[in-house]
């Protein structure tokens, strides 16, 4: 396919979305500026932006007081001056008038202002009244992958070193458990081994199951110059939705929702039946598992036989030829390869098996560790990689990459921490679903949400809702009412993003410095100072003694030393625009590559996968696997979830930017136009999607953003009212090795209303 010039000022128009966004175009994205600019500016401060895991830098003007304009960092290498129009419109989300301004404790049904210090005694008293009455599993907390990492790094020190419970889980858990079972099980260490620089050295990108138009726009528009620059790069998009990001693709493969895993098979077989592969980096740099099992590539290939191209269309629902075709172009010999997913393949109950598939094709022709080369998940949001993965904020780990079960890793982060390890529980705690099925069963006592609203957001909502009503709840939230503060016992009100100083780190290891450029409005404080506050209430102030978040920052950098994962010191950090680890030289450069000399400080020559035992990554024998809830008669629709470019998951930010809501205000049933006719809807009419668990009411919109294949209907989930809030009917089923909710397909059956 020719890529026009049309096609590319398409293709930016809906990265940077300028359209209907009522802000000024700027050609290209580039340098993109605020919403009041040619105000008089005090300062400019440098941050990163709020939202998504790409991690553009920018900088914000500051005038009396407030936040006046945002524009884009040139000096950052991440963006280059670039901003999508949700960072653009930045400022807007700050004076807002649902921010929550003074704490609330809900007495008798309603909520009424309170004094910090009587809704801090009140949450203490809570916690020490359930852990002496049921123990330390009786309480947990709820965080995110929108934390700055101070935050995430003292909470978990809280609740696993000081408080001795591993009921610490967040929305990562939602987002990018699948990404971290699939790296750690492939590779032996979690992260991507590439940078975004990749994308300037890749030929050929495979897409599967991400929408990088509208969930990583200034990334897109990379990938959009590389292709302009380079008509010969080629994009393959595999999505059964034709989605914007499939505007620009060479080949979009428009398979049956959930048959992944027979197509990513289909493609290694076809490699290694047409010999495409690497057999010298194969040789040196692999090993075959099926389980626990060792294979031999003889086995292997036995074992893909049952996908030949041929079998795997029916399953699939495409023709052999075209997987015949992706599979060639990825493994072309004259191409680097780069595949990018997100949560097409995240989002299910074997994310982690489709994680080790896009694995294997990249070690199976050897298209890795080597620039232009690499399997990239991108992360969704702004720190999900630097304060939850890194920070180890969920049940099962520990700081840098280590777990609570392995007692050497307990000892260690002890020894930092000064807390006793026998009080460190080797146990996970609960994982998302767990904790919110524990809330709803009456075994979670306390639940203390931070920066994340679960009451919106969670599978299967209607069950989880009433338990989050159960349990005494506290929330700490930028704005209220949400869905999730409206049930809480308590909210605390939070400082938003730059009233406050920290770390975020992106989805390439890119740890960011954001400085405060304004104090947060009423009483509104930074999350860490409330959760040192409680802590200091149950006795264990002495474990928190930070006079700043620098401080905090070097204790948890000493848990990042000698582990392959060395951070940045904080007083470089506000020089730089953020920082590549692992940074084993604190003066030295960052790492662009790891596992391959010469851009691994810890690999001396050639390429070694250091994070397994014997220093090779696996290549995976797993069989295809379907999705919990296939149609049938009576639900016979897959339904798929997830986002558009002008708003940020719950809206709770971007609802409140009048442009942004305009362009986008109320969540649609994107279906095919054969499947309306069957049904007998049109353009705007209302339908309802009915589930197993729950229902929706929403308007039918055929020919929007993007086209499900028939049979397929696909829905945003940023909607907050309660008859279109889509959580109600998707389901709860998550992946065993991940425990990550697969809210990409359920079964329902659509009705004219
Ligand atoms: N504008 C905006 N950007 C965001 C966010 C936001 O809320 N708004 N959130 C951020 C976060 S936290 C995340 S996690 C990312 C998510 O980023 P993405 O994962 O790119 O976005 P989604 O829209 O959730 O889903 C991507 C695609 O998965 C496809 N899909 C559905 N079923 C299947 C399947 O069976 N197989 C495959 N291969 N694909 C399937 C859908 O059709 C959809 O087009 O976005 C980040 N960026
Ligand atoms: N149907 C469906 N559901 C999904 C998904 C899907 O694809 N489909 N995707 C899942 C994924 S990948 C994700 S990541 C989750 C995201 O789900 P959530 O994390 O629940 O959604 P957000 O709207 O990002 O919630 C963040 C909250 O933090 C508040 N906030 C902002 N800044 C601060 C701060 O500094 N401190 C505090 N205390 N609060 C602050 C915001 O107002 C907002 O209410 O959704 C999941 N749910
Ligand atoms: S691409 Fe992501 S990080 Fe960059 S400006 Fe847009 S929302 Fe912010
Ligand atoms: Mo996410």
């Amino acid at each position: 396919m020719r890529f026009s010039r049309r096609d590319f000022l398409k293709a930016i128009a809906v990265s940077t979305a300028l359209v209907s966004s009522g802000c000024s175009p700027t050609p290209g994205g580039r340098s993109a500026q605020g919403t009041t600019a040619g105000q008089d500016v005090e300062k400019w401060v440098k941050g990163v932006c709020r939202y998504c895991g790409v991690g553009c830098g920018v900088l914000v003007g500051v005038s009396k007081g407030k936040i006046t304009t945002v524009k884009g960092d040139p000096d950052n290498p991440v963006n280059k001056g670039r901003l999508c129009v949700k960072g653009i419109l930045l400022p807007k989300i700050m004076d807002t008038k649902d921010r929550l301004l003074h704490p609330l404790v809900k007495k008798n049904g309603q909520f009424v202002k309170v004094t910090w210090e009587e809704a801090l005694e009140l949450i203490a008293g809570k916690f020490r009244e359930a852990i002496d009455q049921y123990g330390p599993d009786s309480v947990g907390y709820y965080g995110s992958g929108q934390n700055i990492a101070e935050e995430a790094y003292v909470a978990n020190k809280l609740f696993k070193g000081a408080i001795g419970t591993n009921n610490i889980d967040g929305n990562p858990r939602t987002c990018m458990a699948s990404a971290v079972a699939g790296y750690v099980s492939t590779f032996g260490k979690d992260e991507p081994m590439g940078t975004y620089a990749d994308i300037e050295q890749a030929d050929v990108f495979f897409i599967i199951g991400a929408n990088m138009a509208e969930a990583h726009p200034v990334l897109y528009s990379s990938l959009v110059d590389r292709k302009n620059a380079n008509p010969n790069v080629k994009i393959i998009v595999a999505d059964p939705r034709r989605t914007r990001t499939a505007d620009v693709a060479d080949m979009l493969l428009q398979f049956i929702p959930g048959t992944d895993l027979a197509l990513l098979n289909s493609m290694a077989n076809v490699i290694i039946e047409e010999e495409l592969t690497d057999r010298t980096f194969i040789d040196n740099h692999t090993t075959f598992l099926q389980g626990e099992k060792k294979l031999t590539f003889a086995e292997f290939k036995t074992f893909l036989a049952d996908y030949t191209p041929d079998r795997t269309a029916g399953v699939t629902g495409l023709s052999a030829e075209q997987i015949r075709e992706a599979a060639r172009l990825f493994a072309d010999r004259n191409r680097n390869a780069m595949s990018l997913w997100t949560m097409g393949l995240n989002q299910r109950i074997r994310g982690t098996w489709a994680n080790n598939l896009v694995h294997n094709l990249h070690l199976l022709t050897g298209k890795i560790c080597r620039p232009g080369n690499t399997p990239f998940s991108l992360t969704g949001q702004p720190s999900a990689c630097g304060s939850i993965r890194e920070v180890g904020a969920l049940s099962h780990l520990l700081p840098a990459h280590r777990v609570v079960a392995n007692p050497k890793h307990r000892e260690e982060i002890a020894g930092i921490w000064g807390v006793d390890p026998q009080k460190m529980s080797p146990k996970p705690g609960y994982h998302t679903i767990e904790m919110f099925r524990a809330a709803a069963s009456g075994a979670l006592k306390v639940l203390w949400v931070v920066c994340t609203n679960p009451g919106q957001s969670i599978p299967n909502l209607t069950p989880y809702r009433e338990g989050m009503e159960k349990t005494f709840m506290i929330v700490s939230e930028a704005y209220h009412p949400t869905r999730t503060s409206e049930l809480a016992d308590v909210v605390l009100p939070a400082a938003l993003w730059m009233e406050k100083e920290g770390v975020y780190g992106n989805g390439e290891r890119r740890t960011q410095h954001i400085a405060k450029a304004i104090e947060p409005p009423g009483e509104a404080r930074p999350d860490v100072w409330a959760l040192i506050e409680v802590a200091k209430r149950l006795g264990f102030g002495n474990l928190f003694p930070y006079r700043s978040n620098e401080e905090i920052w070097e204790e948890y950098r000493k848990c990042t030393v000698g582990t392959k994962m060395d951070l940045p010191a904080y007083d470089r950090l506000r020089k730089e625009h953020g920082l590549t680890w692992p940074l084993p030289d604190p003066g030295g450069p960052e790492t662009s590559i790891r596992y391959a000399a010469p851009y691994d400080p810890f690999v001396k020559e050639g390429i070694q996968f250091y994070g397994r035992p014997d220093g090779r990554a696996v290549i995976f024998a797993r069989p295809h696997s379907g999705p919990q809830e296939i149609p049938d008669d009576e639900y016979p629709f897959y339904l798929s979830t997830g986002r558009v470019l002008e708003h940020w998951h719950t809206g709770t930010m971007t609802m409140n930017v009048p442009e942004l809501k305009r362009a986008m205000p109320e969540m649609y049933a994107e279906l095919n136009p054969e499947d309306a006719e069957k049904i007998g809807v049109k353009d705007g009419e209302p339908v309802k999607i009915i589930s197993r668990r729950g229902e929706c009411m929403l308007k039918a919109k055929l020919n929007g953003r993007g086209q499900p294949r028939p049979g397929m209907v696909y829905v945003p989930f940023h909607d907050t009212e309660i008859a279109r809030m889509i959580n109600f009917v998707t389901i709860d089923a998550f992946d065993d090795a991940s425990k990550q909710p697969e809210y990409k397909i359920c079964a329902v059956k659509l009705v004219k209303a």
